[in-house]
C-alpha cells in the first residue's frame, strides 16, 4: 500500500491513458461505505502511483462514461459471485464488474496491485471468486496489549482508549487485510479474559466493528468457556445447566445489539488449562452446540479449536485430536466449525498435515495456520512462509480419493498473525510478507509461493525484476533453510522451553512429559526419531490407508518426515547412499550454509533498495547466521553423544 511513484515512463503513460476517467454505473452507490473507500483508496493509488487526480470532473456517474476511461459496473451473482469481481477490457474500457460492494473493493485492491506490479492491461480479462468463505486473522491479543508469542511489539487494539480513539492505524490495518481479501478478525485471544463481554468493553469492539466494516472486515471474539461463572456469576459453567444456556443466549444478543454483524466466537477449552465443558463431563460438541444455539438466530459461527491434548506419558501427543474428535463427527450443531492446526503437534518448521482433514466428513472444519514465527525463528530468522502453508494446503489426504487436498477439505483459513504495534507492522520487515501470503492463499489456495512473493517483493520493495526475483528467492528458500538448521528430516519439537527461541533437545524433566524436547527426538545409543507406527504409538493409522502406507515404511516416507513417523538406527541407509548420521549432519549444515546464501543475496542488492531498509534486514540476517550455527552445533552436540560417530566431511564440527 505504498503507491510510490511508478518509475517506468512508458508503462505509467500507458497507465494514465488508461486510468485518468472513471465512469461509475448508475447502480453503483458510491455514498455507500465500502464502496465510497473503494473510491477513496483509488484515488490514493492513482495519485501516488501515476499522480492522477481522480477530480469530480473526471468521474461520471451513471452514463457509460467515455472510452478509455476505467468503468465500474454492477452485476449479477450469477455473472459474478459474491465477494468476487471481474476485470477486463472491453469496448475501450477497463471494467470493473461485481455483484456485492466488498466485490469493488476487492477489485480496486487487485487493479492497483497490477500497476504497482507493473502489468500488462492489455487484453486484461480476468475473474476473481475466493476460494474460501471464511478468510479470518486470529490476534492472541489480550486486552492488557500485550500479544501472546507476537513479535511486533504491543496489540495495535489499544483497549483502554477505546472506543473514543479511533486510532488511524484501525483503517490502515481493516486496508491491508482487505487488499488480500481477508474478510474477518478475531481482536482477542484464544487464552481468552471473560471481560470482553462487559459491556464496557462490547462498547470498545463495536467501535472497532465499525472502522473494519467498511473493508468488508468482520469483527469475532474468543469466548472463555467460564464466562457464565466469571462475569455472569453463576456457579456453574455447565453448558446443559438452563441458567447457562439461557445466560449465553442473552450474552449474545447483547454483543449483536452492539455489532449487528457480528460473526461469532473462537473457543480454545479444555487444552493449556483453558475452561472447558469437560469439568463437567461434556463433551466438546456439547460445549459448543450451547454458544452455537445462542448464535444461530443472528447467523453467527462457533469455531472451536481441535488443539487438545493431555499430560500423559504414554499417549503420543500427536494423537490426540484425532481421537477426541473424529468420534464427536455428526454431534455438532450446522453453525459450528472445527478448526485444526495444520500439523498434529504444534506449528512445527515442518510437520505432516494433520489427521484430521477430510476426516469428519459431517463437520466442517478450518485450517488454522501460524502467521506469527512462534517456533521459526519468531522475530529475527528471514523465513517465507508460503511454502509451508502451500505445502500443507496441497497435501492430498487421499480421504475421498486422490486430490483430496488438505485445501479441499477445509471451509476456511484461519491465521494467528503478526502484527504489532512495529512501524512496519510486523517486527522483521519480511514478516509482512506471511501476513500477504496467507491472505493470498485464503483466497486462492492454489496459488504458487512464488507468484504471491514476486507480488509483494516489487509493491513493497521495487517492481525491478533483480529486485523482485532476488527477493522471491529468498523467500521461497528460507523455509527449508530454517528446517534444516532447527529440525531437519521430521524431527520437531527441540526448541527451548516456553519461549520457544533456540534449540533445547536435551530438555527432559519438566513435568508435563509431552513439553519435553526429548519426549519428541527419542534419541538413544540405537538411533533417533519418534515411531509412530505399529511398533509405537500407532498414530500413522490415523491417516487414510494410501497416505498410510507411504508414511508406515521408512523406505517410502519422504525424507522430511522420516523421524517424525520413525525411530531409525544411527547407520540407516538414506536414498543418497548417506547414513542417517551423516544426512542429519549435513542437513544442520545446510541449513547453517543457507542462511549464510540469504546474506549473500540481499548484499547483493545494496544499493538497489533504499538503505534504511536495506541495512536493517542485513543486520537481521547476521543474527539468524549466528544463531543457524547455534542450532547446528547445540543439536549436533547433543546427538553425537548418541550417535558416537565422527563428523562427516564437509560438516564444521562444533567448536
Ligand atoms: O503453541 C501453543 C503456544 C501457546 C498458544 C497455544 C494455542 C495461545 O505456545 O502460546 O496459546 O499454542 O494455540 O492455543
Amino acid at each position: 500500500l505504498r503507491y510510490d511513484p511508478i518509475q517506468n515512463t512508458a508503462l505509467g503513460s500507458a497507465y494514465r491513458a488508461q486510468l485518468g476517467q472513471l465512469s461509475i454505473g448508475p447502480d453503483v452507490d458510491t455514498t455507500q461505505a465500502t464502496l465510497a473507500a473503494s473510491l477513496l483508496e483509488l484515488r490514493n493509488g492513482l495519485r501516488g502511483l501515476l499522480g492522477v487526480e481522480l477530480t469530480p470532473a473526471r468521474i461520471s456517474v451513471g452514463t457509460s462514461g467515455a472510452a478509455g476511461g476505467l468503468r465500474w459496473k454492477r452485476v449479477g451473482e450469477d455473472e459474478v459471485a459474491r465477494e468476487g469481481y471481474r476485470l477486463r477490457q472491453r469496448d475501450g474500457q477497463l471494467e470493473l464488474a461485481a455483484s456485492s460492494n466488498v466485490g469493488f473493493l476487492y477489485g480496486t485492491f487487485h487493479l492497483l496491485r497490477l500497476l504497482q506490479t507493473e502489468a500488462d492491461l492489455k487484453g486484461l480479462d480476468l475473474l476473481e471468486t475466493p476460494a474460501k468463505e471464511l478468510r479470518i486473522l486470529n490476534h492472541w491479543d489480550n486486552l492488557d496489549g500485550t500479544v501472546e508469542r507476537g513479535y511486533a511489539g504491543f496489540s495495535i487494539f489499544n483497549w483502554h482508549t477505546l472506543p473514543d480513539v479511533l486510532d488511524p492505524r484501525y483503517t490502515d490495518y481493516a486496508r491491508a487485510c482487505a487488499s488480500v481479501g481477508i474478510n474477518g478478525s478475531v481482536v482477542t485471544n484464544v487464552n481468552a479474559n471473560s471481560l470482553i463481554f462487559r459491556e464496557d468493553y462490547l462498547e470498545k469492539a463495536a467501535a472497532l466493528a465499525d472502522v473494519f466494516r467498511p473493508y468488508g472486515v468482520r469483527l469475532y471474539l474468543t469466548a472463555r468457556f467460564s464466562a457464565p461463572v466469571e462475569l455472569g456469576g453463576l456457579e456453574t459453567a455447565d453448558p446443559l445447566d438452563p441458567a447457562v444456556i439461557a445466560w449465553w443466549a442473552e450474552k449474545t444478543r447483547e454483543i449483536y445489539e452492539h455489532i449487528p454483524d457480528f460473526g461469532g466466537f473462537v473457543v480454545k477449552a479444555n487444552s493449556e488449562g483453558q475452561p472447558g465443558p469437560r469439568e463437567y463431563g461434556r463433551s466438546h460438541a456439547e460445549g459448543a452446540n450451547v454458544l452455537a444455539d445462542a448464535l444461530a438466530p443472528y447467523g453467527g459461527i462457533v469455531m472451536w479449536r481441535a488443539f487438545v491434548y493431555n499430560s500423559d506419558p504414554e499417549a503420543d501427543r500427536a494423537a490426540q485430536a484425532y481421537e477426541e474428535f473424529v468420534p464427536l463427527d455428526g454431534k455438532f450443531r450446522d453453525n459450528v466449525m472445527v478448526q485444526v492446526k495444520n500439523g498434529p503437534i504444534d506449528f512445527q518448521p515442518r510437520e505432516p498435515f494433520s489427521p484430521l482433514f477430510g476426516a469428519t466428513p459431517e463437520t466442517p472444519l478450518l485450517l488454522e495456520l501460524q502467521i506469527t514465527k512462534e517456533y521459526l525463528g519468531q522475530g529475527t530468522h528471514l523465513v517465507g512462509l508460503a511454502p509451508l502453508f502451500s505445502e500443507v494446503l496441497q497435501a492430498d489426504t487421499r480421504q475421498n480419493g486422490p486430490g483430496t487436498t488438505v485445501a479441499s477439505t477445509v471451509s476456511g483459513l484461519a491465521g494467528v498473525s503478526n502484527v504489532g504495534t512495529a512501524r512496519n507492522w510486523t517486527g522483521h520487515p519480511f514478516g509482512q510478507a506471511d501476513w500477504y501470503a496467507f491472505g493470498r492463499l485464503a483466497w486462492d489456495p492454489a496459488l504458487g509461493p512464488e507468484r504471491i512473493y514476486d507480488e509483494w517483493a516489487a509493491m513493497t520493495y521495487r517492481p525491478e525484476s533483480k529486485v523482485r526475483s532476488t527477493i522471491t528467492e529468498m523467500l521461497i528458500t528460507s523455509r527449508e533453510i530454517c528446517v534444516n538448521y532447527m529440525t531437519p528430516l521430521g524431527l520437531h519439537h527441540l526448541m527451548a522451553t516456553g519461549h520457544h527461541y533456540g534449540p533445547g533437545p536435551w530438555v527432559s524433566d519438566l513435568s508435563r512429559p509431552e513439553w519435553n524436547p526429548a519426549y519428541y527426538h527419542r534419541a538413544d545409543s540405537a538411533g533417533i526419531g519418534f515411531d509412530r507406527t505399529v511398533t509405537g504409538s500407532n498414530a500413522v493409522a490415523q491417516y487414510a490407508p494410501e497416505v498410510r502406507a507411504k508414511f508406515a515404511d521408512p523406505e517410502t516416507c519422504p525424507p522430511e518426515y522420516l523421524l517424525w513417523f520413525h525411530h531409525l538406527p544411527w547407520d540407516f541407509q538414506m536414498d543418497n547412499g548417506n547414513t542417517l548420521w551423516e544426512e542429519l549432519c549435513y542437513r544442520y549444515q545446510a541449513g547453517v550454509d543457507g542462511t549464510e546464501w540469504l546474506a549473500i543475496k540481499w548484499a547483493a542488492l545494496e544499493g538497489e533498495i533504499d538503505p534504511e531498509r536495506h541495512a536493517e534486514v542485513s543486520q537481521y540476517l547476521t543474527i539468524q547466521q549466528r544463531e543457524a550455527e547455534w542450532w547446528k552445533n547445540a543439536c549436533l552436540a547433543y546427538f553425537q553423544t548418541f550417535a558416537q560417530r565422527p563428523f562427516p566431511d564437509g560438516v564444521t564440527p562444533p567448536p
